[in-house]
């Protein structure tokens, strides 16, 4: 067993031992049918596992209310499309089954995880030779960052891992390929930094690793926009909305390395992050090297709108 399966293990027993006599252990939907965790599985066989041939969500849940879960429903049937994935069944019938996860598991402030994979088939690249795609709904509770991160801000680093070219594997794709992410959280941690920001092959600014880059200046407020090759963030979506309705700008432009390091506040937007400001780059503190007020803002605004 490697360290990591062992460090998870050893949590996973932890978490059952101090749960008491209620084991936490989440029942999985496969298919439309509930697993306990330990029994959920798939085939070795199955092209999601061989070559990364699936496609996958990450929502959240707050006080059981999914939040925008038909986007990313959508999403998800978007991404499957790209790949020529058939999803079975309706968007409205998986609806149906996140909101039964979540109350067969009584999680309310949840992590969901939708994954559909190509299925099993021989060994061999071709997607006709699969028949089965797997539905799997995964709830859990959502490991949220810690606390500090929100007050005083995140550094960063530019790694030098490329965004994937959109022409190549588009990144609005959310697909169970996630390497070119991996290999830049990796550059990242070994900078030490928990977010990286990864460029596009021509150099201009592209997307953090699991989360979208707000860049603030002169109160107005840029983002990269969707052919710069990044995933069009549900939460991405909703900070646009909130901020126009504040009544501020928003512009989805081009940029660079050189606006990042002359920006006065930048944050980032995730499903987990939700709204998290980053202070540094690169090792330079960006603006004051504290969480700008337009960020605080979008902050409290985004908690209302998912809390309330
Ligand atoms: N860019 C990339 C590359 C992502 O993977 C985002 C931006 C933000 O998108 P949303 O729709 O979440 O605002 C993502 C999302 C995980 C996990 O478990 C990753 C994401 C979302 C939820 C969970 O690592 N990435």
């Amino acid at each position: 067993m490697s360290s990591t399966a062992a460090t998870s293990r050893a949590s996973d027993s932890a978490e059952r031992a101090s749960s008491g006599a209620k084991a936490m252990s989440y029942k999985v939907n496969i298919n439309g049918t509930l697993f306990d965790k330990e029994d959920a599985r798939i085939s070795v066989y199955d092209h999601g596992l061989l070559y990364g041939d699936g496609v996958f969500e990450g929502l959240r849940s707050y006080s059981g209310r999914v939040f925008r879960l038909r986007e990313h429903l959508e999403r998800l049937w978007d991404s499957a499309r790209a790949i020529a994935l058939t999803i079975p069944g309706t968007i409205e019938e998986l609806e149906e089954q996140v909101y039964a996860t979540l109350r067969a598991n009584q999680l309310t402030d949840a992590y969901i995880r939708l994954v559909v994979t190509r299925g099993s088939g021989s060994l061999g690249l071709d997607p006709n030779r699969c028949s089965n795609p797997q539905v799997i709904i995964i709830t859990d509770k959502i490991s949220l960052y810690p606390d500090e991160y929100y007050q005083n801000g995140l550094a960063i680093v530019t790694v030098s891992t490329i965004r994937n070219h959109p022409a190549s594997l588009s990144p609005r794709i959310k697909s169970l390929n996630y390497l070119n992410n991996i290999l830049a959280k990796i550059e990242g941690l070994q900078a030490g930094c928990v977010e990286a920001l990864m460029l596009n092959v021509k150099g201009e600014v592209a997307e953090c690793t699991g989360d979208n880059i707000f860049l603030v200046r002169d109160g107005v407020i840029s983002t990269p926009p969707l052919d710069a090759g990044i995933l069009e963030g549900v939460t991405r979506d909703a900070v646009i909305e909130l901020a126009r309705e504040s009544g501020r700008e928003v512009r989805e432009v081009s940029l660079t390395k050189h606006d990042v390091y002359i920006a006065h506040e930048i944050f980032l937007t995730g499903t987990a992050a939700e709204v998290i400001p980053v202070v540094k780059v690169d090792g330079r503190p960006i603006g004051t090297g504290k969480p700008g007020p337009i960020t605080l803002d979008l902050i409290k605004r985004f908690h209302k709108l998912t809390r309330e």
